[in-house]
């Protein structure tokens, strides 16, 4: 069967690449819609080689359709429960949902049976949550975790379409001895680290710290993992990265979590220090999996480990992800009670 499928935020830098990932994943698209805000809207998009004029998401733009997916923003809280209660799967990039305990919040390769429990509303985690938790659910299952400590090195385009535009001019303006005017970001982003993602909140750590806290610990259904975080916007154009630090419960080898890593679904091991083999963002872009690296024991604890992890965050970030839960709906059979 094909699905009837409707893109909110079909414009912007996720809704881009959720187009991309459904054609190349052969995705069962029946009926397409592309919505956006009335300023996108009018702009003709290409799916698969057809013509599509984006409309204004309206209530009316989910009348009839089977799976709706929201890049996020705004439109998430205007539209996500409206869409859920016509009937319509509403698969969410934004933060709005995620921490709502009727909310599933699914990352396939570690909880795809949560999907099972939506009431119309699925949430798609932040990019660094899901980049750090597919690796260590792979380390969770072989060893348990105690703790983790992460830092993030978070790229332009994460912020989206304006992020890109502004590394370019900002870079280009530094090169030209020319004036640098930030807008999307707090300060000049080209020749620097921005240690701040998100609004700053309880204790002083920003709300993508507190994210990759939570959104963890529901993920992985456990809230007695202690994380830390420090997230950091750097100037890349696309993939983020992240330093992790595990403490397992049990000891695990290099060489173990090397496999179990290894063998886990949407993971890749590059590791080969005396090649100069490690994951960096400029050769992880547009692919889906998560790219494992550097995986080392910490020198200064028997039970734990630092490894360095990279992956496209707009891809299994965001768009890829996405779209294995839209798969993962129609697998188990749980579309909306349209
Ligand atoms: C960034 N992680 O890189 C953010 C973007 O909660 O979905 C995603 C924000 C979110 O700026």
């Amino acid at each position: 069967a094909d699905y009837k499928v409707v893109i909110v935020g079909a414009t912007g830098a996720v809704g881009q690449e959720i187009l991309q990932v459904l054609a190349e994943r052969n995705f069962p698209v029946g009926e397409l819609k592309l919505c956006a805000t009335a300023r996108s809207a009018g702009k003709e998009i290409f799916f698969k080689g057809k013509s599509y004029t984006v409309e204004e998401t309206t209530p009316a733009s989910f009348d009839g359709m089977d799976i709706a997916l929201f890049a996020g923003g705004a439109a998430s809280k205007e539209f996500g429960p409206l869409a859920a209660e016509k009937g319509v799967v509403v698969i969410d990039n934004s933060s709005h949902f995620r921490l709502d305990p009727q909310v599933p919040l699914v990352v396939p390769e570690v909880n795809p049976e949560d999907v099972k429990e939506h009431r119309g509303i699925i949430a798609n985690p932040n990019c660094s949550t899901i980049i750090m938790v597919v690796p260590l659910k792979a380390i969770y299952d072989a060893a348990g975790i105690k703790r983790v400590v992460v830092s993030t090195y978070q790229a332009v385009s994460g912020a989206g379409a304006e992020g890109i535009t502004e590394l370019t001019e900002h870079t280009r303006a530094v090169l030209d001895g020319k004036e640098v005017i930030p807008a999307k970001f707090q300060y000049q982003i080209a020749f620097n680290l921005i240690p701040h993602i998100d609004v700053f909140q309880e204790m002083d750590y920003t709300k993508e710290e507190w994210k990759m806290v939570k959104e963890t610990r529901k993920i992985l259904h456990d809230d007695t993992v202690g994380i830390t975080a420090t997230t950091v916007r750097v100037p890349v154009y696309r993939s983020h990265s992240e330093s992790i630090n595990v403490e397992t419960k049990r000891k695990i080898t290099v060489d173990e979590a090397k496999k179990v890593l290894a063998d886990f679904p949407g993971v890749v091991v590059e590791d080969d220090p005396a090649n100069k083999k490690y994951p960096m963002p400029l050769f992880t872009s547009e692919k889906d999996d998560v790219f494992v690296g550097r995986i080392r024991q910490d020198n200064s604890l028997d039970n734990a480990l630092n490894m360095w992890v990279v992956a496209d965050q707009l891809r299994k970030g965001a768009a890829t992800n996405a779209v294995q839960i839209a798969e993962l709906v129609i697998k188990y059979g749980c579309l909306g009670k349209r």
